[in-house]
């Protein structure tokens, strides 16, 4: 009936346009269609001029011959248009039955205006919610003492055999690098080197939490020990994990950790995360308030972003969470957990050789960096809430077809479209 004679009306426009519209047909080019029971996505805009604004219903009646599924109907002001008052515009999600597409578009062109098509974005997979996490579990294998001979464990058979099930049996070397951080720690080398931050954690882990020489922390009461100040937990993990599962955990104030120990001859500095790392350089600084907002802030601005921004956010990460400085009643001071885990690196950071450059995100997020020794450039930020506010403006910015908030009673991140 009716759908018969618009195709109808469809070919024969089609056949009289001139090559130079390009027209619909230019529509299989720009889509990436995922059909749904023989329908595509369209997403659809146009308007209508005021005084065509009975054309809306034409344009229903539109959807209905062709049963269009709609999804979405937005409408809002548009441009003016000369000297008649604003003109309506319309966006519109929908699902229409792939045959039909050119002719639809064609249909609603001859009742609307300024019929334009956007394609479908597509957003990465990204967890809702925290038992999601189970799914970002994807392993980057870059550090095997097996194949790489530059790994303090290679030529330690046993060490091998121990990394091999990433677990740590070497308690009595972890009780002896716990007993010796702890007294770089409590004499004057880290007062004068980290920030409050982490001095403050660690008191704290030691008083409350079991960091000691004779015990070895446990992960479950570190989680709830954090869970208690800042709603961070813990959850073991075997290894480096790709950027983006990484960060996406961050979104729900969930920390991966590390269960094995760096190999005994090189203490001083692991490129990889190890415990030591975990527990002695991130877990104080997470028990710090802003900080664990800090870190999730990083998170959220990772769910569903492109891999160039992952890439931009995890470069972030890199030079403040693992390796930032910033200054404390006028001194430089380190927050960065790979610094503080590290009293070789530590050290090296605060002395006169390396480089220091002014925290700022768009610069900061570009700087290549490498992850086997220690950083020849590193940012420094005037104050902890200083990078905490440039992050967020940064993070304000990234494109994303959507914006996502954190839901603190129920754990889950909720999508706001925002076309
Ligand atoms: N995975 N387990 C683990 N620990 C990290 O610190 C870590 C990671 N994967 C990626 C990563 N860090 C870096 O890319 C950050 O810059 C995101
Ligand atoms: N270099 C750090 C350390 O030795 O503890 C680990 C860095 C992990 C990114
Ligand atoms: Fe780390």
């Amino acid at each position: 009936g009716r759908k018969q004679s618009l195709i109808e009306d469809a070919r024969r426009d089609r056949s009289s346009s001139t090559s130079s519209s390009p027209g619909p047909s230019r529509l299989g080019d720009n889509f990436v269609f995922e059909e749904k029971h023989g329908r595509v996505p369209l997403n659809i805009l146009f308007t209508l001029s005021n005084q065509k604004n009975a054309g809306f219903f034409k344009t229903g009646k539109i959807f209905e011959t062709f049963e269009a599924k709609l999804l979405h109907i937005e409408s809002r002001p548009g441009r003016k248009v000369k000297n008649s008052s604003s003109d309506l515009e319309f966006f519109l999600k929908c699902e229409v039955h792939s045959s039909d597409l050119e002719v639809f578009i064609n249909s609603l062109k001859k009742v609307a205006d300024d019929v334009r098509t956007i394609p479908e974005e597509k957003v990465p997979w990204f967890p809702k919610q925290i038992k999601d996490l189970d799914r970002c579990n994807i392993l980057i294998t870059k550090f095997d003492p097996e194949m790489d001979c530059e790994h303090p464990g290679y030529s330690d058979p046993e060490y091998r055999k121990r990394l091999y099930f990433r677990n740590i049996l070497e308690i009595q070397y972890l009780s002896a690098v716990m007993q010796w951080f702890i007294h770089m720690v409590r004499t004057f080398v880290y007062p004068g080197l980290a920030c409050r931050q982490f001095l403050d954690g660690l008191q704290q882990l030691e008083a409350e939490c079991g960091y000691s020489e004779e015990r070895i922390p446990q992960l479950r009461d570190i989680s709830a020990f954090l869970k208690e100040r800042t709603g961070f937990q813990l959850r073991p993990v075997a290894g480096l994990l790709s950027a983006r599962d990484f960060l996406a955990s961050l979104a729900f104030r969930v920390f991966q950790c590390t269960q094995y120990i760096r190999h005994s001859s090189a203490p001083m500095h692991s490129p990889e995360p190890d415990c030591c790392h975990e527990l002695l350089g991130h877990i104080p600084m997470l028990a710090d308030k802003e900080f664990a907002q800090f870190s999730q802030e990083i998170g959220l601005a990772s769910l569903g972003a492109s891999d160039e921004e992952i890439e931009k956010l995890s470069t972030l990460y890199w030079f403040t969470v693992e390796f930032g400085l910033c200054k404390q009643n006028g001194t430089v001071k380190a927050y960065g957990a790979g610094l503080l885990s590290s009293y070789g690196e530590l050290v090296y950071a605060l002395s006169n050789e390396p480089e220091y450059k002014t925290f700022n995100p768009e610069e900061t997020a570009v700087q290549p960096y490498q992850d086997q020794t220690y950083q020849p450039v590193y940012y420094v930020s005037e104050s902890f809430e200083d990078a905490k506010i440039k992050m967020r403006r940064y993070a304000a910015n990234i494109k994303r077809p959507f914006a996502v908030c954190y839901d603190p009673f129920t754990c889950r991140v909720e999508i706001l479209d925002q076309p």
